[in-house]
């Protein structure tokens, strides 16, 4: 392995374990209103306006777009948030998680 400057062995496989990361997925339909999912994209997921038309207009056009990478809890909270908000306008909005 490499040696650092104490002229120490420094073990590779010594790493800094990493969390492992997770992507949250908003994914398209065809009754959420358009200005609904740019609501939930700037209150949740902190986007500017503009920012936000254009994630929701990905997912419009391709079905599915990642919307941010969080730690395994705050992504689970941010998936819960946007489920809720979408249960309460009554919109068939779904959001998903899935690991990096
Ligand atoms: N396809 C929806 C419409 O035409 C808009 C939409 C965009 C819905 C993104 C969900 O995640 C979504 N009203």
């Amino acid at each position: 392995g490499h040696r650092d400057e104490t002229d120490l062995a420094v073990k590779p496989r010594a790493k800094t374990q990493r969390p492992p990361m997770y992507k949250v997925l908003l994914l398209n339909d065809d009754f959420t209103p358009m200005e609904f999912v740019v609501h939930v994209l700037e209150r949740l997921f902190a986007m500017s306006h503009a920012q936000a038309i254009e994630i929701m207009l990905t997912v419009h056009r391709r079905g599915v777009a990642v919307v941010g990478v969080f730690s395994h809890e705050i992504a689970e909270t941010k998936v819960a948030q946007v489920m809720e908000l979408a249960r309460r306008q009554q919109h068939p909005l779904q959001c998903t998680m899935e690991k990096e």
